[in-house]
């Protein structure tokens, strides 16, 4: 009856199914009540008004009858809960980063991929990582929603029961982009899996300090570096040429140095780059030191 996709399915599907069926019991009776005391006390039939007096039984009969099954309710919710806040010790660790707008996957070994690969009837354990704002790992199929928020450490847990492909998404509206968020989630034999991590490349370590900045604070997920259009212009050919710019509402062009660049990073709002918009990009006052500017602009020199 209950897919295996991971072997949270059973406990989430039977508080769904209960409630649901809880809900459905009582709609549907208080419906049919309802449509009863229609006809029954109809005006034509009763014509002349009573005063009825309290019933003890019946109000101590819908008090209790309700709490028992809120809490039977809450129990059950608790239950399917509880063991996904309990990861065993023995699980494989991977982590789970989340950006504006993509997910990437990290594994031991330094290893990185767009696609999140495990091997089927394991557990394993997902450390949920933020570079920018509050994300949302969820994945449907195992019955898996946890909330990615930058600076906390969160997690979650599952052993995959399926081989397959699943969809993972991002459950909080985090963007322009927010729905091209998205990863597959590829479960495989364990054979598989071992030759297909073995085969994953060791990340490069970034050796350019520039480009390692615009990493970390997640300047590339709207700037590119290779002439494509993202949410923001590219960086690419950007250091010295004359961009088109409105500021304070007046069209102007302005040269691409160090203090224009430098202004764009700390007062984005100031000079807006013709055809994008304003309010997009936040000001990274207080963010970015100062000398970690100058180690941005000499990189975007080199970007011809
Ligand atoms: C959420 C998307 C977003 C992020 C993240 C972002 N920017 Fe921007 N940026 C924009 C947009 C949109 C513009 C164009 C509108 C404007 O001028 O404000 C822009 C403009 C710029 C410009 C001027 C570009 C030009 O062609 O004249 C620079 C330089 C810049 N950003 C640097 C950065 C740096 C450095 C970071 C990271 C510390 C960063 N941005 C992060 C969206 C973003
Ligand atoms: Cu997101």
């Amino acid at each position: 009856m209950f897919s295996n996709a991971s072997n949270f399915v059973h406990g989430v599907d039977k508080v769904f199914l209960i409630i649901g069926g809880i809900s459905l019991f009582f709609l549907l009776s208080f419906t049919a009540l309802m449509i009863y005391f229609i006809i029954k006390y109809n005006r034509k039939r009763n014509n002349k008004a009573v005063q009825v007096k309290d019933n003890t039984l019946l109000e101590v009969t819908w008090t209790t009858i309700p709490v028992i099954l809120v809490l039977m309710m809450f129990y059950i919710g608790w239950q399917g809960f509880l063991p996904m806040r309990q990861d065993p010790k023995n699980a494989m660790h991977v982590k789970a980063i989340g950006k504006m707008w993509k997910w990437t996957f990290e594994y031991s070994g330094n290893k990185q991929s767009d696609t999140l690969f495990l091997p089927i009837n394991k557990s394993v354990r997902v450390d949920l990582v933020s570079l920018d704002v509050i994300h949302g790992f969820f994945v449907p199929a195992f019955r898996i929603k946890e909330d990615v928020v930058p600076g906390k450490k969160n997690y979650c847990w599952f052993i995959p029961g399926q081989v397959g492909d699943f969809d993972l998404f991002c459950s909080a509206y985090c963007g322009v982009s927010h729905s091209y968020m998205q990863a597959i989630i590829r479960i495989v034999p364990q054979e598989k899996f071992d030759k297909w991590l073995a085969a994953l490349p060791v990340k490069k370590e970034d050796t350019n300090l520039g480009h390692k900045l615009l990493e970390k604070n997640g300047c590339i997920a709207c700037h590119s570096v290779d002439g494509s259009k993202l949410a923001g212009p590219t960086f690419k050919g950007l250091y010295g040429s004359a961009v088109d710019v409105t500021t304070d509402g007046v069209n102007h062009k302005i040269k691409a140095d160090s203090t224009y660049i430098r202004t764009s990073i700390l007062e984005p709002n100031k000079d807006i780059v013709n055809g994008y918009p304003q309010n997009v990009m936040k000001s990274y006052k207080g963010i970015i030191a100062d000398k970690d500017i100058q180690l941005v602009v000499d990189y975007l020199k080199t970007l011809k």
